[in-house]
């Protein structure tokens, strides 16, 4: 067994070591020796047990500061915030050193890297020996959801980044609560981080310690994470990823529920009549700009309760119920604009940590789509000088934000519900110039997971690998489920057996807000008028609103649409729901070679939706 091979903890109430380090105020005994048996390998100078106060904050950002790790913004503009540039080379989550250890390779599937769980552990317990010489170790208890929710989750993550603190601390509930819930005997994962930067006596510390190897490893069976040498975002934030998808995906197929990559939103008809749906897309394809929406139509609202992950259960009243298990928004800045996204921009308004986005010379931060006119002079991401005539974006096309939710505007008064909120629908959605429609309805739940099982999207810079190529990115989760895809759609089909069994099924439905004109400009103007959309959802769930039959699924009758005061023609209207049949025979081809790759684990539900499609295209 080696150091980091330890049973996972479920933890009883012990008095913890007078002598420990740095000790925290309450004991779970479990984390208590983890912590120290972690010491001993990585070697850290010291041990801070955070217990998430603003004060332990205010220190932090002061660090961080005094490292050269963060800049702080001029307060008058933006007050209490501050700027991050990362190292050139860990500017994006990598999903080439990510992997899935199951036990058996066929359990992490084909979407998945994979690698032998025992010569992983033994790789990462070399590389982590001595790792945190020179640094503290920081240890983060957490909660994923409010603390004390039946829906929520706790994790214990070491980190020897103070950035990483930070972060956490906006993105989760992070400190003193979790882990007196931990002390009280709940479940936790363990999540180890470190940059792999050991300091060397008197050695300097460079401003963005990482190191050129990198490994974002989870071991699915025992609900375990491991990071190696990133700082950055999901590499780094491992409540986020790696637990509140991968780590979660797995918990969740064993307990009965869904972890999910997708935002949930409060909508609110003029009738006063409110829903709520969960949106399933790729990484940066607008889940925050839809989780934040100001409708174009009069007398709609929509309220925020999470802009990237939803944890969805069968609630007592056998309904649909969803929680936001994060705390915070890591949202992508490149595009946000008072036009695009206002309540992000009110949202930011001071309390922000940004990284890679660039610096106005009055201390400010900006970004390509900010504003429509660049600044004339700027700092760009990696601190160099910047003009408009540079001709290199000024922010990295993956920078961010991190700020609380509660700062959001529009937060919902229920995104803390510990009971969740009930779901009346779910949207799949991808970034598609081509094919795919405005909107679709699913005929019923099964052809709802096909629906989800076959979004592909163009690729965007959240990730490592080339902006613009179309891959297939089931429910948009292909960087996130922790386990084999194939028994991910069928535990998708079973859980709408058992909700069928339960009161009611939610509707599903597809949207596309990206397709292109033959003049290669985008037909739907997006944003605030995909208020639209939702209005015709809603108008759906109630039984007012008119659709027709498609191949595809069900679509707007032609005065379905609330088009009022929008400025479309007709023919583009018609291109935005165009169904080119040979096209989509050649998409089914590609969806047939796509659900081949899971093999047996391949649930014949979906290959039969897959056929009633092709039956449908040749009518
Ligand atoms: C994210 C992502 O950061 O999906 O949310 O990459
Ligand atoms: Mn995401």
């Amino acid at each position: 067994m080696t150091l980091l091979d330890h049973p996972r903890a479920d933890s009883p109430l012990e008095d913890a070591p007078a002598s420990a380090p740095d000790a925290p105020t309450v004991h779970p005994a479990a984390v208590i020796d983890w912590v120290a048996e972690l010491a001993e390998l990585m070697q850290p100078a010291d041990i801070h047990w955070c217990d998430g106060s603003t004060r332990e904050r205010h220190e932090l950002l002061q660090l961080l500061v005094a490292n050269g790790t963060l800049e702080q913004l001029n307060p008058e503009l933006r007050p209490y915030s501050f700027l991050a540039r990362s190292h050139e080379a860990d500017v994006a989550r990598l999903e080439s050193r990510t992997f899935i250890c199951s036990a058996e390779k066929i359990d992490a599937g084909p979407t998945n890297n994979w690698a032998e769980p025992t010569r992983m552990r033994a790789e990462l317990t070399d590389l982590m020996r001595g790792s945190m010489r020179g640094r503290t170790m920081y240890v983060m208890p957490f909660s994923m959801g409010p603390v004390g929710s039946p829906m929520a989750k706790l994790g214990v993550q070491v980190t020897d980044s103070p950035y990483v603190v930070v972060s956490t601390g906006s993105m989760t509930r992070m400190g003193t609560a979790a882990l007196e819930e931990i002390a009280a005997g709940a479940e936790w994962v363990p999540a180890i981080h470190t940059v792999g930067a050991p300091l060397a006596p008197g050695e300097k510390d460079v401003a963005w310690p990482c190191n050129d190897t990198k490994y974002i490893v989870h071991f699915p069976e025992t609900r375990e994470i491991f990071s190696y040498g990133s700082a950055y975002g999901g590499n780094a934030i491992l409540a986020k990823k790696a637990f509140a998808l991968r780590i979660a995906s797995v918990q969740a197929r064993d307990e009965g529920w869904l972890a999910e990559h997708m935002l949930l939103i409060k909508v609110t008809a003029p009738t006063g009549r409110a829903y709520h749906l969960a949106a399933a897309f790729p990484s940066a394809c607008g889940k925050t700009n839809l989780a934040m929406l100001s409708p174009s139509i009069p007398g709609w609202k929509v309220e925020t309760i999470g802009d990237d992950i939803a944890w969805l259960r069968i609630g007592a009243d056998g309904r649909l119920r969803a929680i936001n298990p994060e705390a915070g928004f890591f949202g992508v800045a490149p595009g946000t604009s008072a036009k695009t996204n206002p309540t992000a921009m009110d949202t930011l308004w001071g309390n922000t940590v940004f990284t890679n986005v660039a610096r106005t010379e009055d201390g400010d931060v900006w970004w390509e789509g900010m504003t429509s006119t660049p600044p004339a002079h700027l700092t760009d991401w990696r601190g160099n000088a910047w003009t408009p005539d540079s001709g290199v974006p000024a922010a990295h096309p993956n920078s961010r934000f991190t700020v609380s939710a509660r700062q959001c505007p529009s937060i919902a008064s229920t995104w803390e519900d510990p009971e969740g909120v009930v779901i009346d629908a779910i949207i799949f959605g991808g970034r598609r110039a081509t094919n795919v429609p405005l909107v679709v309805e699913a005929r019923d739940w099964d052809h709802g997971v096909f629906l989800g099982a076959t979004i592909a999207s163009e690729q965007t810079a959240a990730a490592e690998g080339t902006v613009g190529e179309l891959r297939r990115d089931p429910f948009a989760m292909l960087p996130f489920c922790g386990y084999n895809m194939g028994d991910y759609f069928a535990h998708w089909l079973d859980f709408g057996r058992r909700l069928r069994r339960s009161a009611r099924v939610p509707r599903v439905f597809q949207v596309n807000w990206f397709r292109k004109g033959a003049d290669g400009s985008f037909l739907w103007p997006g944003f605030g008028d995909n208020a639209r959309v939702l209005q015709w959802m809603v108008e759906r769930l109630d039984g007012t609103a008119g659709a027709v039959d498609s191949p595809l699924g069900s679509i707007p009758t032609a005065d379905g649409l609330n088009l009022d005061g929008l400025d479309i023609d007709e023919s583009r209207l018609g291109e935005l729901f165009a169904q080119d049949r040979e096209a989509l025979r050649v998409e089914a081809d590609d969806i047939e070679t796509f659900f081949a790759t899971f093999g047996d684990r391949m649930p014949a539900e979906l290959d039969r939706q897959l056929e009633l499609l092709r039956r449908r295209l040749a009518d």
